[in-house]
C-alpha cells in the first residue's frame, strides 16, 4: 500500500480534477439536476462533486396501475413492490432490495434500493406509492445498468478509508456504524465504497463520506447540513417586533401523547428537554428550566435592550426554540410526518420508524454568527439545528427568536426525511437542494398566513430589515415577485433556486385559499376542507411520493398526483394553472417556461 502522504495527494488531485470538470456553464440542462459541487475540508479548499443519478418519475392519476401480483388475495407491500420494480425495470429479484415502507393516511409507501451481490447501492433507489385500492400511483427510480461493477470484496480496509475521510473532511469519524455500499458514478460504473460519517463540532461539518474500497479515494459525499445564507437587501421600511404571548399547553395530545416534556420513558422533565426536542445553549445541560413547576411554566421575558447572551435572554430564546420545534413536530405529525414516516422522536410509542432521534437545538451556537443550519442524518439519528446570533444590530439579535427562521430550518428535517424514505440522502443535487430551501420558506409562509393571503417576507427581524433576507416577497403579483421557472437559468445557488420554488408554492397556496377559504384550526385539525388545509396535505403527501433527487418538474408532478390520490384530482386544474402561471406548465423542461395546462382544464 502507498504511504499515506502519497494517498492523500492522489485524493486531492482526484477532487481537483473533478472541480475543473464542473466548469460547465450554467444554464445547463443536466448537471444541476444530478450533481452538486461542494467545498470541503479545512478552509473549504477542496472541491468535490457528488453525483446522483436522474430519477425517472411516473404518476398514474386517480385510478392507478395494477402491479403484477394484483390478482392475488390480500395486499403484501413488499411483494407488490418487488414485483412491480422487477417488471417495470426488467431486473431480477436479486437486484431489488426492499428497504422500508409504511402506511400513510391514504397511501402505502415503499422504498427500495438496487443491489448487487447483496450489497446495496447508495444512490440507485426507487420509491412506490400505492393507493387505497393497492394500485400504483407513483413510481420514481434511479436504478442504473452499470457498464462496470467493482469487485464486491474491499481491498482497502475500513481503517484506511476512515483515515482518508477524516483527512479530507477535516473531522473525526463519529462511530456511527460504517457500511459497504455500491455507488453509481456518472461514467455509468459502480464503485464499491466504505460509507463513513465524519463530524467536526467546531466547524459544523457532518457528512457521509463515500471512500472507494479499492482505491481509497473519496468519490462522493452526502452533506447532512443544510445551511441558510442571509444577506441584507437594500430595502428599508419599518421594522416591528412582534410581541411575546403566554401560551398555555400548546402541545397537541394527538401528536405528542406524553406532552412535550416526556423524557421518553414514564417520567417528565421540567426543562426544555422532551420527547421531540431538546433545546439548549452550549451543551445539552444548558437547557432552560421551568420558572415554576406546578403548573409547568417557562416565563422568561426577553429584554431587547440587553445582549442576547444575558441569562434571561438565553432562557427566552431557548424556550422559544423549544416551543417552535415542538409545534412544527405536532403540526407536521397531524399531516403525516409520523414515526413510521421517519420523524424525529425519542420514543416512537410502538408506531414504527426508528426512535432516539429527537431534534437537538443549539441556541446561540458558538460556531458562527449571522446564520443557522439543520443537519438531517437518516431516521434513528437526531436532527441537529444550530441557531446563531445576528450581528447587524446592537444589541445583537438571536436567530432562535425569529420564528420563520426556526421553522425554515426545521422544515429541512421534514423534507429530507420524507423524500426517499428517511435516508437523508435524496435532496443532494443542486436542484433538489434548491427545492429544499423552497419548501422551508413555503412552510414558514404557511404558518404565518391568516384569512387573507398576504405577500410574505421571510426574516425581517434578525437584520432589522423589512425587506427580509430573500430577494423578493413571496407574492401572487408578478410585479412584486417576477420569479418564474426560467429564472433558474441564472440561479446556481440553492437559496436563490429555492426562492423560485417557494414563490410557486405561495401561488398554489393563494389559489387554494382563494377557492376554499382559510381554516383557523388547520394546525390541529387536518380533516377540514379549507385551502390552507388542502395545501399542507399536498405539501406533505407530495414529499413522500416524489422521487429521490427531485426536480421542479417531478416535484410538481408529485403535487398533481398527491391531489389525484387524496382528493380524486379535484384540484388538478387549479394546481396546473398556478404552476403554469409561473412557467411550470405541462411542457416546461430544461428551465424553459411553458404556460400550458392540460387540455381538460
Ligand atoms: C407528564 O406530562 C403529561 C403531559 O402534561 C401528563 O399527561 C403526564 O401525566 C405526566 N406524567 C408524569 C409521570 O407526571
Ligand atoms: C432598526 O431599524 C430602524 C429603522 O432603520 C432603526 O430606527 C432602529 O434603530 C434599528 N434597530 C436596531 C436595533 O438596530
Ligand atoms: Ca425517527
Ligand atoms: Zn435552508
Amino acid at each position: 500500500m502507498a504511504p499515506f502522504s502519497k494517498l492523500l495527494t492522489s485524493v486531492l488531485v482526484a477532487m481537483l480534477y473533478a472541480s475543473t470538470a464542473v466548469a460547465a456553464p450554467w444554464p445547463s440542462d443536466a448537471r444541476h439536476a444530478t450533481h452538486r459541487v461542494r467545498l470541503v475540508g479545512r478552509d473549504a479548499k477542496v472541491k468535490l462533486e457528488a453525483y446522483h443519478p436522474t430519477s425517472s418519475y411516473e404518476t398514474f392519476g386517480v385510478d392507478g396501475l395494477d402491479h403484477p401480483l394484483a390478482k392475488r388475495d390480500g395486499f403484501d407491500l413488499e411483494g407488490a413492490t418487488v414485483s412491480f420494480v422487477k417488471s417495470k425495470l426488467d431486473v431480477g429479484s436479486d437486484s431489488v432490495k426492499f428497504r422500508s415502507g409504511y402506511q400513510g393516511d391514504n397511501v402505502q409507501h415503499a422504498f427500495v434500493k438496487q443491489q448487487e451481490s447483496g450489497i446495496p447501492f447508495a444512490n440507485a433507489v426507487a420509491n412506490i406509492a400505492f393507493n387505497g385500492d393497492g394500485k400504483v400511483v407513483a413510481f420514481g427510480s434511479s436504478f442504473i445498468k452499470p457498464s462496470v461493477i467493482a469487485d464486491n470484496v474491499p481491498t482497502v480496509s475500513l481503517e484506511d478509508a476512515i483515515a482518508t475521510a477524516e483527512k479530507t473532511f477535516d473531522g473525526t469519524y463519529n462511530g456511527h456504524p460504517a457500511t459497504l455500499e455500491y455507488l453509481a458514478r456518472d461514467d455509468n460504473t459502480a464503485a464499491l465504497t466504505h460509507v463513513i460519517q465524519i463530524q467536526n463540532e467546531a466547524t459544523g461539518t457532518w457528512v457521509e463520506a463515500f471512500v472507494d474500497a479499492h482505491s481509497n479515494k473519496v468519490l462522493s459525499v452526502v452533506d447532512f447540513v443544510t445551511k441558510a445564507t442571509y444577506h441584507v437587501l437594500p430595502i428599508s421600511k419599518e421594522t416591528l417586533l412582534q410581541g411575546f404571548e403566554d401560551l398555555v399547553d400548546p402541545q397537541d395530545p394527538e401528536a405528542s401523547p406524553d406532552g412535550w416534556h416526556s423524557d421518553g420513558t414514564t417520567a417528565n422533565t421540567t426543562t426544555t428537554a422532551g420527547n421531540n426536542v431538546i433545546a439548549y445553549k452550549s451543551t445539552t445541560t444548558g437547557v432552560a428550566k421551568a420558572t415554576t413547576l406546578d403548573p409547568l411554566t417557562f416565563d422568561y421575558t426577553q429584554d431587547p435592550t440587553q445582549q442576547p447572551t444575558v441569562a434571561v435572554n438565553v432562557a427566552a430564546a431557548v424556550t422559544n426554540a423549544f416551543y417552535i420545534v415542538n409545534s412544527v413536530h405536532d403540526i407536521s405529525y397531524r399531516y403525516g410526518f409520523t414515526e413510521s414516516a421517519y420523524n424525529f422522536q425519542t420514543n416512537n410509542f410502538g408506531n414504527g420508524g426508528a426512535g432516539n432521534d429527537r431534534v437537538t437545538v443549539s441556541v446561540q451556537d458558538s460556531a458562527g454568527t449571522d446564520n443557522a443550519d439543520f443537519s438531517t442524518p437518516a431516521d434513528g439519528q437526531s436532527g441537529h439545528m444550530r441557531m446563531y446570533l445576528f450581528t447587524a444590530t446592537s444589541p445583537e439579535r438571536d436567530g432562535a427568536l425569529e420564528n420563520d427562521v426556526v421553522i425554515h430550518e426545521n422544515t429541512h428535517g421534514i423534507s429530507n426525511r420524507l423524500t426517499g424514505g428517511g435516508t437523508g440522502r435524496c435532496l443532494q443535487t443542486t436542484e433538489a437542494g434548491g427545492l429544499g430551501e423552497g419548501w422551508s420558506d413555503a412552510f414558514a409562509d404557511w404558518n404565518q398566513q391568516g384569512s387573507d393571503t398576504k405577500d410574505y417576507v421571510l426574516g425581517q427581524y434578525l437584520e432589522n430589515n423589512t425587506g427580509g433576507i430573500r430577494t423578493y416577497p413571496y407574492s401572487t403579483s408578478s410585479t412584486t415577485n417576477p420569479l418564474r421557472y426560467s429564472s433558474l437559468k441564472t440561479k446556481a445557488e440553492v437559496h436563490a433556486i429555492g426562492e423560485v420554488w417557494a414563490n410557486l408554492l405561495h401561488n398554489v397556496y393563494a389559489a387554494l385559499v382563494d377557492e376554499y377559504g382559510w381554516s383557523a384550526t388547520a394546525t390541529t385539525d387536518p380533516t377540514t376542507s379549507e385551502g390552507n388545509v388542502v395545501w399542507l396535505h399536498l405539501f406533505i403527501d407530495s414529499l413522500a411520493i416524489q422521487p429521490c433527487s427531485p426536480t421542479f418538474v417531478t416535484a410538481r408532478d408529485a403535487w398533481i398526483q398527491a391531489d389525484a390520490t387524496r382528493y380524486g384530482g379535484a384540484n388538478k386544474c387549479l394546481l396546473w394553472k398556478a404552476f403554469a402561471s409561473r412557467g411550470l406548465g405541462v411542457n416546461a423542461a430544461s428551465y424553459t417556461d411553458d404556460s400550458s395546462v392540460p387540455a381538460d382544464c
